[in-house]
């Protein structure tokens, strides 16, 4: 078997140990590391949730697969992240209530990070008011992550929040997760949408353009 497949397996079944090495393997034999998130853990992510739809697995499997994922993610962290440097901007990001999911929302705020944005994760099931909070701390992007079609419509929840507050103008809004879509979000009034990390490091600096040009701020130097 290929350390792609033993990756997976791992994951899969959840050795933590096993996991970690075959991803510094995989690295060791030049396996790109986008290769093994992708087709390693992510695919073994899949895996999971299939078996779980078919009975097969339950709520404390998929836990413990999620921590053998998180630990191989700790090794792949430095070459899928890009270092850029300084900080461009303040991220609030957070899932949002009712959803405990947070490996995507990990992962996005590890990209955000090494792209030099200063990140205020507020981690998992969080409250509306909390994000609010963070954008009285000088959050210029709320980043709203959920994994379940029935805490999505939280995001909706969130926005008018920030809006009842009165801070929607100067603070731009990102959606993602499995679950939403481009027009889920046209649809709730984010500002904007990505369907992995990466494209959502390039929709905050986006959207951060957008916040700051309107607010006659200087754009982001990058
Ligand atoms: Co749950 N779960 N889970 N689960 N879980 C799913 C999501 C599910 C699809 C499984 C399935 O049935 N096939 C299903 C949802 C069905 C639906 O809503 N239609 C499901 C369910 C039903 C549940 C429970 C209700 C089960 C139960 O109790 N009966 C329960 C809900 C608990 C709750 O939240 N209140 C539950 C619980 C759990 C665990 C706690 C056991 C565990 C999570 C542990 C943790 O996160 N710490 C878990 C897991 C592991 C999964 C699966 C198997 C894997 C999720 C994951 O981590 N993927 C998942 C099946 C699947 O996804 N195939 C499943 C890897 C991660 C990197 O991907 O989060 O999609 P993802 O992030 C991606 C993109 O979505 C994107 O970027 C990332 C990739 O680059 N992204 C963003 C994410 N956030 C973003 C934000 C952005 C931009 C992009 O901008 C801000």
């Amino acid at each position: 078997m290929g350390t792609l497949e033993q990756l997976h397996d791992a994951v899969v079944d959840g050795r933590a140990a096993e996991a970690v090495a075959e991803a510094t393997r995989g690295l060791d034999e030049g396996i790109p590391a986008q290769t093994l998130f992708d087709e390693g853990l992510m695919a073994a992510m899949r895996s999971v949730g299939k078996l779980f739809e078919e009975g097969e697995v339950y709520v404390p499997e998929m836990l413990v697969s999620a921590h053998a994922m998180t630990a191989a993610l700790e090794v792949l962290r430095p070459r899928l992240v890009q270092q850029g440097g300084r900080s461009s901007g303040t991220v609030a990001i957070g899932t949002v209530k009712g959803d405990l999911h947070d490996i995507g929302k990990n992962l996005v705020s590890m990209m955000l990070q090494g792209s030099g944005f200063e990140v205020d994760d507020l981690g998992a099931d969080v409250d509306s008011q909390r994000f609010v909070e963070a954008i009285r701390n000088g959050a210029e992007v709320v980043a709203l992550s959920a994994l379940l079609t029935t805490t999505m419509t939280g995001m909706q929840e969130v926005i008018g929040a920030i809006r009842d507050a009165g801070l929607r103008e100067r603070v731009g809004i990102v959606v993602g997760g499995a679950p939403v879509t481009q027009d889920f979000a046209d649809a709730i009034g984010a500002d904007g949408y990505a369907r992995d990390a990466s494209s959502a490091v390039r929709a905050v600096e986006e959207v951060l353009g957008r916040v700051r040009a309107a607010d006659g701020r200087r754009a982001p130097a990058r």
